[in-house]
């Protein structure tokens, strides 16, 4: 392993965290979500890049990116889990360990929201433990990386 960072995408809509629903999603903003991820991260040594986009392209930008300097990816991909082929083969085609996060629970919600591109590529699935899966995320993430857990 040579590089200690993950990136951290939260796909669209997730800037609205905090603000709508708190019956779904709880209270947090994506500014605490950064923050639970970085201290998980940190302490396991590891530095988290985050982004947020409501456009598809950029998010597939980012992803590409980390193929150069990034460890792993941890995701919310947000509503895109349920549409976005071109999302799953971005994250297959930089064979980076992925990390799938959902603040709530989608098997218990609309039908459509039980089937996710992105769940038979991730190694880590994490769905809801509300924005503290973030943490829990990054760490088996990093134990996977890390050689140290199965995920
Ligand atoms: O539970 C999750 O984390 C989801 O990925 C959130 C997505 C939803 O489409 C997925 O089915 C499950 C929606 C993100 C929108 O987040 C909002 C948060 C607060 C207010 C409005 C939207």
């Amino acid at each position: 392993m040579t590089e200690r960072r993950l990136l951290l995408v939260n796909g669209p809509n997730l800037n609205l965290l905090g603000t709508r629903e708190p019956e779904v999603y709880g209270t947090s903003t994506l500014d605490d979500v950064v923050r639970i991820a970085t201290d998980a991260a940190a302490a396991h040594g590891f530095e988290i890049r985050a982004m947020q986009s409501n456009h598809e392209g950029v998010i597939l930008d980012a992803i590409h990116d980390a193929r150069v300097d990034c460890a792993g990816i941890v995701i919310n991909p947000g509503g895109l889990s349920h549409t976005s082929v071109v999302l799953r083969d971005a994250l297959s085609g930089v064979n980076l360990p992925v990390a799938e996060v959902h603040i709530s629970n989608v098997y218990e919600r609309e039908a459509f929201r039980r089937h996710s591109y992105v769940t038979d590529i991730a190694a880590v699935h994490v769905v809801g433990e509300g924005v503290d899966g973030y943490a829990t995320a990054v760490t088996k993430l990093i134990g996977i990386i890390s050689g140290t857990a199965d995920g």
